[in-house]
């Protein structure tokens, strides 16, 4: 009798509701990973999503993902559990994440090794090829900038972001995905090389001109990775943080070829970071240094060690002049300045206003002065700088706020977009380098996103993403915008054509 009150009793109660962890470990662990860190599906840790709103994955677990494995889990998962669940994603792990020098070690994978004899069709320019990188469903395309054909589509790590790097003969692409994996492609074979987890949470990635490192920025951990550029072997990984210990992510890193050296920019201390990878430079340290010599010299510190500038704010990215003795920086609170390598100080605070987006700035001359111009995050406006008198030039309207400006040496035109715009995020906005004014805009895709031009190796023909899914590969003529071809692609982002990258020229990121 007793024993069958008992069981009345336990089928009587509630079923104990289970917790967002266990739910975790029940429906998302196989693909997201332990510890969130991600597996074959991306990490889950909130810096790996802070750039969606919580319905946002509601939405996603609700539903799924198009176009990628995410699937729904409407029919497993009730609204209380999925609320739950995504709290839960959002805030930290009870223990924090590690990723150390071993376990970028064993993530390292060489999936094929370079066949030297290798060649592209003689019918195919090696430095008209243009990688475009699709979010829709993480892919890579290679497109003939002569005959504007796909060659390859290839898969990528989840979420690739900034411009992938090239080898300085334009054979190799080095790509970055947020969540921290590196990857070496062969564009001449059209196979991956190699690839290496080198953080759970990734900046960017700059490419040595002499061809021999690669540098990753992380925000998670906070340190910087070199990897031996032929097959991404880890070297070593510098922890970054101030004299102090207070530790900082990086906020971009970039290659400044005629000083055979890297420049960091730190997101939480105010320094700016100059890494020399000229065997000539000096003792080679056999730790991190921390160096804070501020101001007081021309000579480098050592090899493949940092030297820092102390500024007095934080960078949230920035931009070289063409002598590479400046960097133009700014911070997303909207400060700008420009400050001197050499003596390792920072000089003038520039006249900008707004949300610069100095990563895509662009130099040109104009009636015998080098001017810079850059996109605002927030403004609808391009800024445009004089280099050498750091004065603001103009402030040349746009129907509203854009990311990306884009030309060429043979062009007389700046393309620029709206892409933040809620009403004019389907236009393109050409501008007239001579004039500073606003020649042309077009619409080539009404109501939808259209942003990030990239123009052949000629300059004749510019490449611009409809970034929808599915989207389109625009082609259009340089000077009169007709329309030439379109490709079929996922959600295109960003593309980049090899002579253009590989030439510096003036008109492109670098
Ligand atoms: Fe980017 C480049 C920072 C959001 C697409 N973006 C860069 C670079 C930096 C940067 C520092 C230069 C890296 C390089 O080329 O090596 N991006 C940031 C941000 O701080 C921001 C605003 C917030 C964030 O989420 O990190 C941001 N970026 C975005 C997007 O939402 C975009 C539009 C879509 C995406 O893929 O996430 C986006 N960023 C790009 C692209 C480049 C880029 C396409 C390369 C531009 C180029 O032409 O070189």
């Amino acid at each position: 009798m007793w024993r069958f009150l008992m069981v009345l009793t336990l089928l009587a109660a509630p079923a104990q509701a289970a917790t967002p962890e266990q739910l975790y470990q029940q429906h998302c662990l196989t693909c997201h990973g332990s510890g969130r860190m991600g597996a074959m599906a991306p990490a889950l840790l909130p810096q790996s999503l802070d750039r969606l709103r919580p319905q946002q994955i509601e939405q996603l677990i609700r539903s799924g993902r198009t176009a990628t494995q995410m699937a729904g889990f409407a029919d497993r998962l009730n609204e209380d559990e999925i609320r739950a669940l995504t709290q839960w994603l959002l805030q930290p792990p009870a223990q924090a994440p590690k990723w150390d020098a071993a376990d970028i070690t064993a993530s390292h994978v060489i999936h094929h090794q370079p066949d030297p004899q290798a060649r592209l069709p003689a019918s195919i320019d090696p430095l008209n090829l243009f990688v475009v990188v699709e979010a829709g469903d993480h892919h890579l395309s290679v497109v003939d900038g002569d005959r504007f054909r796909v060659l390859a589509r290839v898969p990528t790590r989840y979420a690739l972001h900034g411009g992938p790097k090239f080898s300085p003969d334009g054979r190799f692409v080095y790509l970055a995905s947020r969540d921290g994996w590196v990857s070496q492609f062969d564009l001449y074979t059209q196979q991956m090389v190699a690839e290496v987890r080198v953080a759970l949470n990734t900046r960017n990635v700059a490419v040595s001109s002499d061809g021999r490192w690669v540098l990753a920025g992380n925000t998670l951990p906070e340190t910087l990775v070199l990897l031996d550029a032929n097959g991404l072997r880890p070297v070593r990984t510098l922890p970054v943080c101030d004299a102090r210990g207070n530790t900082s992510r990086v906020s971009a890193v970039y290659d400044a070829a005629p000083r055979n050296s890297f420049v960091v920019a730190l997101k939480d201390v105010p320094e700016l970071w100059e890494i020399s990878y000229d065997p000539k430079a000096g003792k080679i340290y056999p730790a991190f240094v921390h160096d804070y010599k501020m101001g007081e010299g021309f000579a480098l510190d050592g090899y493949l060690n940092p030297r820092v500038t102390a500024l007095d704010g934080v960078l949230d990215d920035f931009f070289f002049d063409p002598s590479y003795r400046y960097v133009f920086g700014a911070s997303r609170d909207g400060r700008a300045q420009v400050i001197n390598l050499d003596i390792r100080r920072k000089l003038v605070d520039l006249p900008l206003v707004g949300m610069p987006h100095l990563g895509s700035g662009i130099t040109f001359e104009r009636s015998g002065r080098t001017l810079m111009a850059s996109p605002d995050l927030k403004g609808g406006q391009i800024d445009v700088v004089d280099l050498a008198s750091w004065q603001a030039v103009a402030q040349i309207k746009t129907p509203g706020p854009g990311f990306f400006l884009r030309s060429h040496e043979r062009t007389p035109y700046a393309w620029t977009d709206s892409m933040m715009s809620k009403d004019a995020r389907d236009t393109i906005t050409l501008i007239d380098k001579r004039t500073l004014a606003v020649v042309k805009t077009l619409r080539p895709r009404p109501g939808r996103t259209t942003a990030h031009v990239e123009f052949t190796r000629d300059g004749r023909y510019v490449l611009l993403s409809v970034m929808e899914t599915p989207g389109e590969l625009l082609v259009l003529d340089a000077d009169s915008g007709r329309e030439v071809a379109s490709l079929p692609m996922m959600k295109p982002i960003g593309k980049y054509n090899v002579y253009n990258k590989i030439n510096r020229s003036e008109g492109t990121s670098h």
